[in-house]
């Protein structure tokens, strides 16, 4: 099986958890846009009814206002009753690395909004600790003053060593900018974070940064599809 097809595995299990009448959160990515085309199809077909999408990010609301699937925000909608959306990192304990896709502020509040969120990987995504595969641990900060911001949360890290980038486009070098117009920085740890919540609370103390992409304690659920079937772990 491919990694989409693991992918697409993975959203549609998740899907069934989802009943008419729900305030749904549609996640971002290649793994959420699976889900959000299955309830779009049980939609269109019937088999589900009044649901309301909150979308996670632009790209959602694009995808899902294709599908037909009526949309609104938190602002209306407070309390959402299940949050469907993908991961870049799982760990043993359900915390999360997300944000590589970009969407990590807007997910994290209408996932910490929500009563129930459900993961949705395939087990490539799964990891002893978060941050230490050497892929981005995403932050969204403010524009103004980038490399000051770069620098303080470089420093935070100084003996798990930390190499700090600006997320910019490969053909233009220009900076990638989020849906709430600010920058990511990417964060490269040469090994393993330690204390996620210690790490959590000194990156959101730094002035100029907006929020992070460790979701700890947030997950209710995990799918995971892989090759020998779909497992699902529950908080
Ligand atoms: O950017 C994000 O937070 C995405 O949800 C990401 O974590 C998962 O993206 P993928 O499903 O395309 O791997």
């Amino acid at each position: 099986l491919s990694q989409d097809e693991l992918k697409k595995i993975a959203a549609y299990k998740a899907v069934d958890f989802v009943e008419s009448g729900m305030v749904l959160g549609l996640g971002t990515g290649s793994t959420a846009k699976h889900a959000v085309d299955r309830i779009g199809e049980l939609l269109k077909q019937g088999k589900l009814k009044n649901i309301i999408g909150i979308p996670t990010s632009k790209m959602t609301h694009e995808q899902a206002l294709s599908l037909g699937i009526p949309l609104s925000d938190l602002d209306t909608y407070p309390v959402v009753d299940l949050a469907i959306d993908g991961a870049d990192e799982v760990d043993p304990y359900m915390n999360l690395v997300k944000g590589r896709g970009g969407s990590l502020l807007r997910e994290k509040m209408i996932e910490g909004a929500c009563k129930k969120f459900v993961v949705i990987v395939d087990e490539s995504k799964l990891v002893k600790h978060l941050g230490g595969s050497g892929l981005a641990m995403p932050v969204e900060i403010v524009p103004f003053c980038w490399k000051f911001t770069a620098e303080k949360l470089k420093l935070l890290f100084g003996d798990a060593g930390c190499v700090a980038k600006l997320r910019t486009f490969k053909e233009n070098g220009e900076p990638f900018v989020t849906d709430n117009r600010n920058y990511i920085i990417d964060l490269y740890f040469k090994k393993d974070i330690g204390d996620l919540k210690a790490a959590s609370d000194a990156i959101l103390r730094l002035t100029g940064v907006v929020e992070h992409g460790m979701f700890l304690d947030m997950a209710t659920t995990v799918i995971v599809a892989g090759e020998l079937g779909v497992t699902l772990k529950n908080k």
